[in-house]
């Protein structure tokens, strides 16, 4: 058997397209359009990307945005100084800081300086605790990406073992609390979250019915270590030197796609899968913040 591909590119363009129309609506009820403000620290070249994708989108839906660029020397009472103005600023709706952080600065601290209420990638201990017990919260673009595309194919979670690989705080940890959820359409399956202590990752990921992988390592997951049939999420976005490549490197994800794609059900590839959708969901997010619809006044 050979897997079917999962098209985030796809799901995430028909997410931008609701987005565009929601956008219009509320605009056409009177409002200003939404407002979504990066702050991009240093010069890491993937974040410039993910951050060129977001803006790209931005522009597409309706959305305005800016990105503050900030220097690597920044210090830490500079960034939460310029947060602390932009949570007090009325014509901003969405903040997003983009990680990852030079090493100098608390990426937590940070992150608890922006206002719960504008955080649209919902990395604020008050969404994730929220998310936790089940109140209403932003979501993290990722996992909440996730289960859309999940939405999408009609792919059942329920009673399902899903094995997630990988317990950071962007995307593991709280696609494990998605899958995991009771209520809702989406979620009731039975999680296993693994990280780099597990001892004898095969034996866990073997009996998964959904593996969710995010460890930011290449090939990571090889056909061996899954079941027949199995629904793969591969998160994983790494660059390998590639020298047929015009940009000198080509991205793989966290499996090998090749070999697990023939034993998979169902499978993400890399590019085309769950980034696409990590950027869509932003824009979900940041209309969610101009509406006021989690935190209402
Ligand atoms: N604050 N930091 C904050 N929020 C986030 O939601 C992110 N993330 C992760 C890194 N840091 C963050 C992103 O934006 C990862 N991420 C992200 C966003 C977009 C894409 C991948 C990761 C994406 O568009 N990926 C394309 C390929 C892009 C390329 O050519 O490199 C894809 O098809 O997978």
């Amino acid at each position: 058997m050979s897997a079917n591909i999962i098209d985030g590119k796809k799901v995430a363009q028909l997410t931008r397209d609701e987005v565009r129309k929601d956008v219009d609506d509320w605009m056409d009820a009177g409002n200003r359009p939404p407002f979504l403000q990066v702050v991009l620290v240093g010069n890491n070249p993937a974040s410039d990307v993910y951050v060129g994708a977001k803006t790209r989108a931005c522009k597409e839906v309706g959305i305005e945005t800016d990105t503050m660029r900030l220097p690597d020397t920044v210090s830490a009472k500079e960034l939460k100084a310029t947060i602390h103005k932009l949570n007090k600023d009325d014509s901003v709706d969405g903040i997003l800081v983009q990680l990852p952080l030079p090493n100098h600065l608390s990426a937590h601290d940070v992150i608890e300086s922006i206002d719960y209420r504008k955080d649209v990638d919902g990395f604020h201990p008050m969404n994730v605790g929220r998310l936790t017990v089940g109140q209403p919260s932003f979501r993290s673009c990722t996992p909440a990406g996730i289960i859309e595309l999940f939405k999408h194919y009609s792919i059942p979670t329920k009673g399902k073992h899903a094995v997630v690989v990988g317990a950071s705080n962007i995307v593991g940890r709280p696609i494990s609390i998605l899958l995991n959820k009771e209520s809702g359409e989406q979620g009731k399956a039975t999680t296993t979250v693994c990280h780099k202590f597990t001892k004898d990752l095969t034996q866990h990921t073997i009996g998964a019915d959904i593996l969710v992988v995010a460890a930011g390592q290449p090939e990571l997951i090889k056909a061996e270590m899954v079941k027949e049939g199995v629904v793969v999420i591969d998160v994983g976005i790494n660059r390998v030197a590639d020298e047929t490549k015009e940009k000198g490197y080509s991205l793989v994800g966290d499996c090998d796609f090749e070999s697990v794609k023939e034993k998979a059900s169902w499978i993400t590839p890399v590019p085309g899968g769950v980034g696409p959708m990590t950027v869509a969901m932003l824009m979900k997010n940041t209309l969610l913040a101009a509406k006021k619809s989690i935190y209402p006044e």
